[in-house]
């Protein structure tokens, strides 16, 4: 794994919101990744999350239209708490350095992990933020994204509204059907161009919280496939939206409280 990250990465980063780290993989690294990933999806058989019921294609109470969402992308949640291997790559402390370093903080804990799968002629992904969504309040929190097959402008790569992380705020817009409500809660980003972020298999993109992104439809018949993982500062604390939190978590913690419990949210990195 190319952990490196050069001065120029993480000043990409911080002016954009974003960056882009070609060759992330190595091929033999990318093969493991992929069947690492195949094994975890396909044990879970169709369970979208550890300790909740919730299946692929159901409604999870999170997105709105759930059947227009579920043709999205296959969403698995927390691989890591499922599978070894995943475990292994999720909690590589040297990946939780470079989220640090371009988070500009000590500490890092999992927030979830999360396999996102494209399927031929799946929906588009559309334009949101990803920290209104979560448990905690943290401008700095961000993903990792890993392309498993090559991210295209066919297949349904992601894109970035450069900079828009610095104006954005925890109220949530959703994700929905139309891609245009974001800027309704932002029109000061109607008119600024999109950035497509095109990836070798094997390349990865990391992205605050806070960045407007999206994805187009897949309108190629293969699959395009991702591997992510969102990162939580360590030091949070709990804001009351449930998120992914499983239920007998959610009934020993109240608002305030720290999100610390290594079982939920590994401490993967420590300066
Ligand atoms: O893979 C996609 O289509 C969307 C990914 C995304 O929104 C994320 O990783 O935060
Ligand atoms: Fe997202």
């Amino acid at each position: 794994m190319k952990y490196a990250l050069t001065p120029r990465h993480i000043a990409d980063y911080q002016e954009n919101g974003f960056v882009v780290i070609d060759d992330f993989l190595a091929p033999d690294e990318l093969e493991y990744w992929r069947s690492a990933v195949a094994e975890a999806v396909e044990e879970r058989n169709g369970q979208k999350m550890p300790g909740k019921s919730v299946k692929i294609g159901e409604d999870d109470g999170i997105n709105k239209d759930a059947d227009y969402f579920n043709n999205v992308f296959d969403q698995l949640l927390n691989l890591w708490q499922t599978n070894d291997k995943i475990k292994g790559l999720m909690l590589d402390e040297q990946i939780g350095k470079m989220a640090a370093d371009l988070a500009g903080v000590d500490g890092i804990r999992i927030w979830h992990d999360q396999a996102l799968i494209k399927r031929p002629w799946a929906n588009p992904t559309a334009w949101h933020l990803d920290t209104p969504f979560w448990s905690f309040y943290d401008r700095r929190a961000l993903s990792i994204w890993v392309a498993l097959d090559d991210a295209t402008l066919e297949n349904g790569c992601l894109f970035f509204i450069p900079g828009s992380y610095r104006e954005t705020a925890f109220e949530n817009p959703g994700i929905g059907k139309n891609m245009i409500e974001v800027f309704n809660a932002y029109p000061q980003f109607r008119q600024t161009q999109s950035v497509a972020a095109t990836m070798k298999a094997g390349s990865c993109s990391f992205h605050n919280g806070l960045t407007i992104h999206g994805a187009n439809a897949n309108m190629t018949p293969g699959f395009r496939r991702a591997m992510t993982c969102a990162y939580m500062p360590d030091g949070n604390v709990f804001n009351g939206q449930a998120n992914i939190l499983p239920d007998d978590y959610l009934q020993r913690i109240k608002v305030g409280d720290p999100l610390n419990d290594d079982a939920q949210n590994p401490l993967i990195y420590k300066r």
